[in-house]
């Protein structure tokens, strides 16, 4: 045997260990910095770390992959492995999504916490695996508030005719329209020029996203309606989960978890850094009558919890201490 064939055995050796190692692929809309970006790279260094070197996750961020809506999809098909998504475009997919997305429905990041921490964030990312998706985490969004381009938002009356852009769910038309406005959903990639044009009036987001899009720029009233606390979702391919071997089930799901207390503490520095970024460029922040915004966006529970299960969450999410 010469060199060269013993070293093509020697790799034949090796192939079957290598083959098995895996760089997983995981989609973000969000830049670098981010801390939802930050967070999926953190997972996978504990996924290295979990599985002796073996496997890792490679984060395509930009939206790279795509908007939310195609990650999503592609996530189904096994395409992508992880796609870090807000809940709102699993809204119309995995109807317990809609009940985490509801208005005014979390009394504080604290309860938000505590209620996606414990049984019933389990049970609404579970029954979302017959849809094709494992719901490994769930990562903090904030508060979501509308801010506007030409004149600011302080009670219910202002949204009235509002043209306001929203994420891709029925449930975010409905509580638009709830506020009087007329809702556009698209990507959140196609917001920047929709309000520069004027084909929308305001959005509706959290500080950093406010900040990291430059929303802020084009539209520089911040009226903080706090209306959602929709939290971002980390789901895997089930798919791609079903050929996995326990073990890396098992060390994607701590990786997973172990991102999440780190992502939390990126969050809280992000959101104070974002506000001072925004107001330092000329954002006003607005108070609103918030008890207007909340009387209008009730008829939203009628029609979006019939079902007793999903009344049955809210029920008890209202209950958590
Ligand atoms: C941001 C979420 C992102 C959403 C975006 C949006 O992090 O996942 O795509 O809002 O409004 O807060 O579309």
């Amino acid at each position: 045997m010469n060199r060269k064939t013993s070293l093509a055995a020697a790799l034949a050796l090796a192939l079957p260990a290598l083959a098995s190692a895996i760089e997983f692929r995981s989609a973000d809309i969000h830049p670098d910095g981010y801390p939802t970006v930050e967070a999926v790279k953190f997972m996978g260094e504990q996924l290295k770390k979990l599985t002796g070197g073996k496997h890792s996750i490679n984060v395509f961020n930009n939206g790279k992959l795509g908007n939310e809506k195609d990650t999503i999809e592609q996530t189904k098909l096994g395409a992508i492995a992880i796609a870090r998504v807000n809940i709102a475009p699993m809204n119309n997919i995995c109807p317990a999504t809609i009940v985490p997305t509801m208005p005014f429905l979390f009394r504080s990041t604290e309860h938000m916490r505590k209620v996606l921490d414990g049984p019933i964030g389990e049970e609404i990312l579970k029954s979302c695996e017959a849809q094709g998706f494992v719901g490994l985490a769930y990562y903090d969004s904030g508060a979501r508030s509308i801010y506007t381009v030409k004149k600011p938002v302080k009670t219910v009356e202002d949204t009235k005719g509002m043209k306001i852009r929203v994420q891709q769910s029925d449930l975010w038309v409905a509580l638009m329209e709830a506020m009087g406005a007329n809702a556009t959903p698209m990507p959140f990639g196609e917001v920047y020029t929709a309000l520069k044009t004027g084909l929308v009036d305001a959005a509706e987001n959290n500080y950093p996203s406010f900040e990291s899009s430059r929303h802020f720029e084009v539209a520089k009233y911040y009226s903080k309606t706090e209306h959602s606390m929709a939290p971002e979702v980390l789901l895997f391919s089930k798919r791609v989960w079903d050929g996995l071997s326990p073990d890396d089930q098992k060390a994607l799901r701590q990786a997973a978890k172990d991102s999440v207390p780190h992502m939390r503490k990126l969050w809280d520095e992000r959101e104070a850094k974002s506000l001072a970024t925004v107001k330092a460029a000329g954002a006003e922040i607005i108070e609103v009558d918030k008890a207007s915004f909340r009387n209008a966006v009730k008829p939203v529970y009628v029609k979006f919890l019939r079902e007793p299960k999903l009344l049955d969450l809210v029920k008890r999410i209202q209950e958590t201490q």
